[in-house]
C-alpha cells in the first residue's frame, strides 16, 4: 500500500519562491509532487541503491550481499552493477538517436517538398554538407535530402565501421586514444544491438568490457545523436541568437489562450508558434475573450524555443520558459493551462491526474509518449498545417471552458504574465560573436587566467539529498566565484533562469578576474546553451578550443558536471564526456557503489584509458574544489 503522503518541511521545497507557492497549493488540494512521492518511497532498498540487484532471469530477483555474493547464475556484484549501468546508457543513447532520426525524417520531408515547415538556417546546412564532402552548391532542398539520408545511414549502420562524424569532427589525438583502447565506435544501431546483447544473462561476464561498451555508446550518443540533433534543429528552427526572455511559472498569463510545449523536440511547437501568429487564430482567440495566444516552453524543449524566439520574431507568441521537470505538474496546477503538448521525456505519469483536476487538455505528439485516456496526435511533417491548426482550435475552445468555469481551481502566481528575466540564445556561434568573432580573444583571457576554465553544468534536477536545484545553484555560484565560466544546459539552465542567475548582473557574483572579462565582452559568467541535447554543442565548443590550442580535449582547463543527475540520457551523456577525456562530476552517484571494480575503473583507472574520470561528490563546495584542482592541473600542463 502507498505510504500516506505528508509534507515534511524543509526537504520539500523548490529552490524558488514562485514554484514553492504553487507546490504548497497543489498539495493542500490533495495532489502529490515528486517531493512527496520521494518521501513516500523512503526507506529505499540499500542493496538496489548500490546497483546490486538483478531481475533479468526467472531465477531472480537476486540481491548480492556478504551472505550471498553471487547471483543464481553465478554473476558477481561487479557484473550486475556494470550490466545495470550499461542498460541505462543504452536507453539514453537510443533516446537521443531516436530524436535525431525523427529530425532526419522531418528534414527529408521538407527537402522533398512534402512539408510546409521551412528551413531557417540554410547556411548551416550548406556548411555542414561541405564539411561532409558533398557538393554544397546544390539547391538547399537537395542538400536537405542528402544530409537527412546521410544521418539515417549513419544511424542504421550495421557493420563495425567508425562513424563518419566522429572521424571528421574530432581532434586527431582523441581518435588515436579511441583506436588504441578499442573505443572507436560504430553507429548507434550497431552499438545498441551489441550492448543490449551483452546485457543478456550470461553473455559478457567482464565488468570492464561492459564499461567499454558504455564508452562506445557515449560516442554513438554524440557522433550521430546529439551532433545530428543540434545541427538539424538549427537548420530547421534557426540557429539561436541572443534574446531577452523570461522564465518560471509566473510567465503564465490569465488572459491569454495558453499552450505549453513540454519535452525535447521543438520543431512542431515552433511551427505552432508560427501559425498562432496568423490573423485567423489571433482573431479567434480575441473573439473567445482572450488577449491573444501564447505558447510557453517547458523543460528542454522550452530552452530551445526560447533560444530561437528572438530570431524567429515570435516574442509576442512565446510566453516564456516555465521551468524544469520537477516543476512540470505545477504548471498545470496553476489552473491556467489550456493545452499541454508532450513529445518526449520528461512527461511524468501524474500529468493526467493534474490535467483532469485543473482543466487542461493533454496531447501527445510523438508515438513514444503515451498516457491512458489521452488522445494522441503524432506529429507528421506532411500534415503540420492541419495538425497545428487543430491544436490551436482545441486550445481556444479550452480557453472558453476555462473562462466559463466559475468553480475552477486557480493557483495563479502573483505576478501573472511576468516571469524572471533571463538572457538566452547562447551557442558556439553567439559566444564567438561575444568575443569579437575571434576564438583567440577567449583563449587570451584563458591564458592570462582571467578565465580560469570552463565547466558545463548540465542535465536534470533531482530531489535526493535536498537538491531540487540547490546543488546546481551552489556549485554554479562557487565556480564563477573562482573565475570559472559556467555553460548551462537542460534543466540546470531552467534552474539558473528561475533563480535570476542567467543575467549579466551575475558578473557581480563572479571572481574579480572573470568579472573583468564579463564587463569587457558584455557576456554573463553563466551562459545557457539550451537543452540537455545541446551537450552536443558544448562538446563542439570544447573541440574547437582543443583544435585552436593544438592540444587534446583531455588537456583543456574544462570539466563537465551533472550536479543533479536523474535519468538515462544523462548516463549516456556522462559516458560521452568520459570518452571525450573530461573530468565529469556527477551527483547523486549512479548506482555503482556495490562494485569496487566498476567504481575504481570509472573514478580512477579511466584516466589512463580516455583521460576522463568520474568525480562522485554530493557536496557542491567539495565538488568545486576538485574541479578547480583539475582545471589548475591542466592549466599548468598547457603552460598557462
Ligand atoms: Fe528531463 Fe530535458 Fe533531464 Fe530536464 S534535463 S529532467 S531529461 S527535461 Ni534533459
Amino acid at each position: 500500500m502507498q505510504k500516506k503522503i505528508t509534507l515534511s518541511g524543509a526537504m520539500q521545497k523548490h529552490s524558488d519562491k514562485q514554484s514553492h507557492a504553487v507546490h504548497m497549493a497543489a498539495v493542500s488540494q490533495g495532489m502529490s509532487t515528486v517531493f512527496e512521492r520521494f518521501e513516500a518511497q523512503q526507506p529505499q532498498c540499500g542493496t538496489c541503491r548500490k546497483g546490486l540487484s538483478c531481475q533479468l532471469c526467472s531465477d531472480g530477483p537476486c540481491r548480492i550481499t556478504a551472505k550471498s555474493p553471487l547471483g543464481v547464475c553465478g554473476a558477481t556484484g561487479d557484473v550486475i552493477v556494470a550490466r545495470n549501468l550499461l542498460q541505462l546508457a543504452v536507453i539514453g543513447t537510443a533516446a537521443n538517436n531516436y530524436q535525431c532520426r525523427n529530425l532526419a525524417i522531418t528534414l527529408k520531408a521538407i527537402g522533398e517538398g512534402r512539408s510546409p515547415v521551412k528551413l531557417r538556417d540554410t547556411g548551416k546546412l550548406q556548411r555542414m554538407c561541405q564539411g561532409l564532402g558533398m557538393d554544397a552548391s546544390l539547391p538547399v532542398n537537395e542538400l536537405a535530402v542528402l544530409f537527412a539520408d546521410f544521418i539515417l545511414r549513419e544511424l542504421g549502420k550495421q557493420v563495425d565501421e567508425p562513424m563518419v562524424l566522429m572521424d571528421l569532427f574530432t581532434v586527431e589525438s582523441r581518435r588515436k586514444v579511441w583506436k588504441e583502447q578499442g573505443l572507436y565506435a560504430s553507429g548507434p544501431a550497431f552499438e545498441i544491438f551489441t550492448s543490449l546483447t551483452k546485457c543478456m544473462t550470461n553473455v559478457s561476464n567482464d565488468p570492464i568490457d561492459l564499461m567499454k561498451s558504455a564508452l562506445r555508446l557515449g560516442l554513438a550518443n554524440e557522433y550521430v545523436g546529439l551532433w545530428g540533433i543540434t545541427v538539424m534543429q538549427d537548420v530547421i528552427l534557426g540557429t539561436p541568437t541572443l534574446v531577452n526572455a523570461q522564465s518560471n511559472v509566473e510567465c503564465l498569463d490569465r488572459e491569454t489562450v495558453n499552450i505549453i510545449a513540454n519535452g525535447h523536440q521543438p520543431v512542431f511547437a515552433g511551427y505552432i508558434m508560427e501559425k498562432a501568429a496568423a490573423k485567423k487564430f489571433q482573431a479567434a482567440a480575441k473573439k473567445a475573450g482572450a488577449k491573444g495566444i501564447k505558447l510557453y516552453g517547458s523543460l528542454c524543449e522550452g530552452q530551445q524555443l526560447m533560444n530561437v524566439s528572438g530570431a524567429r520574431g515570435s516574442q509576442e507568441i512565446f510566453g516564456g520558459q516555465l521551468g524544469n521537470w520537477i516543476q512540470e505538474e505545477l504548471f498545470i496546477a496553476t489552473g491556467l493551462v489550456d493545452v499541454f503538448l508532450m513529445d518526449m521525456n520528461c512527461s511524468v505519469p501524474t500529468l493526467k491526474e493534474y490535467a483532469d483536476k485543473y482543466g487542461t487538455r493533454l496531447i501527445t505528439t510523438d508515438p513514444v509518449v503515451r498516457f491512458e485516456g489521452v488522445v494522441p496526435m503524432n506529429f507528421d511533417p506532411e500534415k503540420a498545417d492541419a495538425q497545428a491548426e487543430e491544436i490551436l482550435s482545441i486550445a481556444i475552445e479550452q480557453f472558453k471552458t476555462r473562462k466559463a468555469d466559475k468553480k475552477r481551481v486557480i493557483n495563479a502566481p502573483a505576478k501573472g504574465g511576468k516571469g524572471t528575466a533571463c538572457i538566452a540564445g547562447y551557442t558556439t556561434e553567439t559566444v564567438l560573436t561575444m568575443f569579437g568573432n575571434n576564438i583567440n580573444n577567449y583563449i587570451d583571457e584563458l591564458k592570462k587566467g582571467n578565465i580560469k576554465g570552463a565547466v558545463a553544468v548540465a542535465g536534470c534536477t533531482n530531489v535526493r539529498h535536498d537538491q531540487g536545484g540547490k546543488s546546481i545553484q551552489a556549485l554554479t555560484l562557487e565556480l564563477i566565484k573562482r573565475d570559472i565560466m559556467v555553460i548551462g544546459a537542460g534543466c540546470c539552465s531552467s534552474t539558473h533562469q528561475n533563480l535570476c542567475m542567467s543575467t549579466k548582473d551575475m558578473a557581480k557574483k563572479a571572481g574579480r578576474k572573470l568579472r573583468s572579462v564579463c564587463e569587457k565582452y558584455d557576456v554573463p559568467p553563466i551562459v545557457s546553451y539550451g537543452s540537455c541535447t545541446d551537450v552536443g554543442k558544448i562538446l563542439d565548443t570544447v573541440s574547437a578550443l582543443a583544435w585552436t590550442l593544438g592540444c587534446d580535449t583531455s588537456q583543456l582547463p574544462v570539466a563537465a558536471s551533472v550536479p543533479e543527475y536523474m535519468e538515462q540520457k544523462a548516463i549516456a551523456d556522462i559516458f560521452t564526456a568520459l570518452a571525450s577525456g573530461l573530468l565529469t562530476h556527477v551527483s547523486p552517484a549512479p548506482m555503482i557503489s556495490g562494485s569496487p571494480v566498476v567504481t575504481k575503473y570509472l573514478t580512477e583507472d579511466l584516466v589512463a584509458v580516455t583521460g576522463g574520470r568520474l568525480l562522485l561528490e554530493d557536496d557542491p563546495i567539495k565538488a568545486a574544489d576538485a574541479i578547480e584542482a583539475h582545471i589548475m592541473k591542466n592549466r599548468k600542463g598547457l603552460g598557462f
